[in-house]
Order: C-alpha cells, then sequence, then structure tokens
C-alpha cells in the first residue's frame, strides 16, 4: 500500500500542500521518507513516518535527541546537530491514527552515498561519526533510554536465531541448512560479546548505533564531511556498534543486497580511511579495552547482521522488506561471505588499526 502523507500533516508543520512537490526519498528500509520541496523557493525538508512496529514508543526518539542537543549545544556550540522542525503547535512529533510523523530540515548542498566510491568519502564519513561519539563521550547517560530495547544486544539476536531455527517452516530450515551450520560456526564472536558486556572498561556511550554511509551528509561538490542524521537510534551502546557497522557497510565494494558474492571483497585502503577518520576523533577517549576490540567491531556487526537476516528468513521474511522469496537468505549469505573475506585480513587489519591507534594518541 502506498503511504502518502496527508493535508492534515503538512499543514500541522505549517506547509500549504499546493506548494509542494513531494516524492518518495531515501533507501531506509524501516521508516517512510518523503522530500518536500516548495514550489516557490525551492527549500526543502524531509519528512517521516515514524515506523512504530519497529519503534514502539517514538517519544524516546524525540527526547534522547532533544538532550543530546542540548548538551552540545552547551559544550560544543557552533556542532551541527539536525534536530526536528516542531509543529505549529510546537510538538517534534505529530501524531494522528497512531501514526507519528516528523519534519527534518534538509541541508541545502548536502548529498548522501548509498556506496563509498573512494576512500576519503569513507575517511570523511567515519570523521563525522567519531566527533559525534567524541563530543558525546562526557553526556549523563543515566537519562537516555533505548528507542529500540535490546537492539544490538548480540546475546538476545542469537538467541532469536536458535529459536527460528527450532521453529521454522521445514523447506525454509531444510534450504538453509548449510547456512546455519556456518553461523553457528561462529558462535564465538556471540561469547566473546557475553563476556565484554560485563566489563565495566568496556565503556556504555551514547552510539548512533546506524553508521551507514548515508547516515552522514557530505559537500555536494567537496565531499566533504557535513554532519550525520537519521538519528533514530540514537541511545547507550558500544564503541563496538557504530564502528562494526562502518567496517560492515564501508569496506565491500557492494552492499549487502548484492548477491553475486564473488564480488565481495575486503578494501584495505578503505578500512584504513575509515579507522583513521574515526580514531582521529574519538582515539582519545577509548580505554584500553576499547582500544583492544576494534578489530572485534567488524566481526560483531558483520555476524549480528548476518543472524539478523537469516532469522528473518527462517521467520517467514517478517522483519525486512523483501522483493523476491530469497532476498533475506541472500542478504544473510553475503553477510557470512563478508565475515569470512574479513577474517582471512585480521592480520593485516590488525596492522592497520594498531597504525591508526598510534597517530591518534
Ligand atoms: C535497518 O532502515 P535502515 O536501512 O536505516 C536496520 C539496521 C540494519 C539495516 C540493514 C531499526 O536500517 O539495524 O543494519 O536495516 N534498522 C533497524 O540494512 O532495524
Ligand atoms: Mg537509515
Amino acid at each position: 500500500m502506498e503511504i502518502k502523507p496527508n493535508e492534515k500533516i503538512l499543514q500541522a508543520f505549517g506547509l500549504e500542500p499546493e506548494g509542494l512537490n513531494v516524492r518518495k526519498f531515501g533507501s531506509g528500509h524501516i521508516n517512510n521518507t518523503f522530500l518536500l520541496e516548495k514550489k516557490q523557493d525551492s527549500s526543502k525538508y524531509v519528512l517521516q513516518k515514524i515506523n512504530v512496529n519497529v519503534f514502539k514508543e517514538p517519544g524516546i526518539i524525540a527526547a534522547n535527541q532533544r538532550m543530546a542537543a542540548d548538551y552540545l549545544a552547551v559544550n560544543h556550540p557552533g556542532y551541527l546537530f539536525i534536530t526536528p522542525i516542531p509543529t505549529v503547535n510546537g510538538e517534534e512529533l505529530f501524531v494522528i491514527n497512531n501514526e507519528y510523523w516528523r519534519l527534518i530540515p534538509f541541508i541545502a548542498g548536502s548529498v548522501t552515498v548509498d556506496q563509498a566510491d573512494n576512500p576519503k568519502q569513507a575517511y570523511e564519513a567515519a570523521k563525522q561519526f567519531g566527533r559525534l561519539a567524541s563530543y558525546l563521550s562526557g553526556i549523563d547517560l543515566k537519562p537516555f533510554k533505548a528507542s529500540i530495547p535490546n537492539f544490538h544486544n548480540l546475546t538476545l539476536r542469537y538467541s532469536a536465531f536458535q529459536d527460528a531455527i527450532k521453529n521454522a517452516e521445514e523447506d525454509r530450515k531444510a534450504a538453509a541448512e548449510g547456512m546455519i551450520e556456518d553461523f553457528l560456526r561462529y558462535s564465538d564472536i556471540a561469547v566473546t560479546y557475553e563476556q565484554l558486556k560485563t566489563d565495566p572498561e568496556f565503556k556504555d556511550r551514547l552510539m548512533h548505533h546506524d553508521t551507514k554511509i548515508n547516515n552522514v551528509l557530505l559537500n555536494k561538490t567537496t565531499f566533504e564531511g557535513i554532519c550525520v542524521c537519521d538519528l533514530d537510534t540514537l541511545m547507550p551502546g558500544k564503541i563496538i556498534s557504530d564502528l562494526g557497522d562502518m567496517v560492515r557497510t564501508y569496506v565491500c565494494p557492494v552492499s549487502e543486497e548484492e548477491s553475486d558474492f564473488s564480488k565481495i571483497v575486503v578494501r584495505e585502503a578503505y578500512f584504513e580511511a575509515l579507522m583513521q577518520g574515526y580514531l582521529e576523533e574519538v582515539g582519545g577517549t577509548l580505554t584500553n579495552v576499547e582500544k583492544q576490540q576494534l578489530f572485534f567491531a567488524g566481526k560483531f556487526m558483520i555476524y549480528m547482521q548476518g543472524i539478523r537476516f537469516l532469522t528473518d528468513y527462517l521467520n517467514g521474511d517478517v522483519y525486512y522488506p523483501t522483493r523476491y522469496p530469497n532476498h533475506n537468505f541472500d542478504r544473510a549469505k553475503n553477510q557470512l561471505v563478508l565475515l569470512q573475506r574479513l577474517i582471512e585480513k585480521e592480520p593485516i587489519l590488525q596492522r592497520i588499526i594498531d597504525k591508526c591507534l598510534l597517530i591518534s594518541e
């Protein structure tokens, strides 16, 4: 079913429907996103309907964002941190028929890319996420809540995977048998996470939790980083989430959507660029335990994303939108191959990390 913002929603934000061009925007899986352009002066806005099946309490997103914005305004004035444009009644979210809508400014002169095309882009994006993490590293986490509870809790993702194996329809289970075994063979990743989780030196931090390159706005002519966007999952977490999702999505020339798995390779130059950009910003705030887990970050995120896709395949595609019957199967396989390619290069990638750590100290 096509979802379109109706007049009431636009008017709630003080926009005149006749004076606007509205089109679908972005490539996210979760929310519905539209680009609005005023016919009169070409100014643009991003309008989003929040997916309440995923974000059960959208008010948490708004509150987390507001607290971070207030802290940054005081401690890092001048830092560009995108916050929603309130409704004419001063609310951050407009609620209608149990739908939650919000309006976000479109930053003029910005673009996003879905895939890193050169190491410079990986460096610029990582620098933006590093800066965010560094600027927020002193914030009091107590008032923050999880917009998705247990989002990157690999222990629970792993047990959801085991439940899915148990409950899957026979045909899907049979088709996935080999891949299930392959993922189970890497269960040490879940064990390591479980041990790390309770280590006090493995710090809780405010993390973005979705550091794909298209969540960074780049200058459309110079491709320098402007700021991060999509702050729905800004919540307490661990450094391996943000760093790991960058490794997962920047080092490979093809995305998780690619089903020609021979194209999946780990590009060292991109790994180095993102590590350098990230550590230049956040390196000075890391504990020793965090420093020791920088290679683990990539394994952690690729493994978790792989089992999330496979879990969804076994559950009958209930979470991620799919375009063909084996879509989640292929995505899971893609992540498995990426994990293998990453692990093969561990010695060389660890040397890169050590070098970047030295520079950042
Ligand atoms: C989802 O919607 P999007 O693409 O920003 C997912 C991420 C996954 C990603 C995989 C709330 O993000 O965790 O890494 O798909 N977000 C949620 O493409 O589940
Ligand atoms: Mg997104």
